[in-house]
């Protein structure tokens, strides 16, 4: 199992649509794992391959109790076949936007097909915070972050700030190389 680096916004690979999965074979359970590894030491609570830089509909998640068992979920090519009229605001978060938060109101309650890492067609029925997250991920497979959800002018203030700060790194890192 590998640590896979986690793109930062703004960066174009976080708007690409990503392919479907052809067959789930070892590259992909791989990729499934190494997600997860990635995704525990972050920590966060989901991660979508476009993330790690892999433009295919992969998501990996575990909305399990910080001190409980995990309960990882690998899923390729979902599709949300279902969702209530119903929707739910929350506060979420996004490992390609570090320390930014931001409402977002979705569907309450969700049903999704998807491929798990065997290959089977599986179907999951999804409310709370798992709903939240699968269509979290399933946005990311899709190019779209959660300041996609947002006002315009709040989108370009975070975008910005994180651009900056990834300039500021770049410069530090150029600066102690060259010594
Ligand atoms: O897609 C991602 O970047 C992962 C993201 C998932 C998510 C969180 C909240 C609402 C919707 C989707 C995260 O995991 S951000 C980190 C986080 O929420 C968290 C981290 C540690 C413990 C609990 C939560
Ligand atoms: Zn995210």
């Amino acid at each position: 199992m590998a640590l896979l680096e986690i793109l930062v916004a703004p960066d174009p690979r976080l708007k690409t649509k990503a392919r479907p999965v052809v067959a789930v074979d070892d590259r992909i359970r791989g990729l499934m794992d190494d997600m997860l590894e990635t995704m525990y030491a972050a920590p966060g609570i989901g991660l979508a391959a476009p993330q790690v830089g892999e433009a295919l509909r992969v998501i990996v998640l575990d909305v399990s109790q910080k001190d409980g068992e995990r309960a990882p979920m690998r899923m390729a090519n979902p599709e949300i076949v279902w969702a209530s009229e119903e929707r739910m605001p929350f506060e979420e978060g996004c490992l390609s936007l570090p320390e930014h938060y931001a409402e977002v109101t979705r569907p309450r309650r969700v049903r999704a097909r998807y491929l798990d890492e065997t290959g089977a067609v599986r179907e999951i029925e999804a409310e709370g915070l798992l709903a939240v997250c699968l269509q979290h991920e399933m946005d990311h497979l899709e190019g779209t972050l959660f300041v996609d959800h947002i006002s315009a002018l709040r989108r370009g203030m975070i975008l910005r700030k994180l651009q900056k700060h990834k300039k500021a790194k770049a410069a530090d890192r150029a600066e102690r190389q060259t010594g």
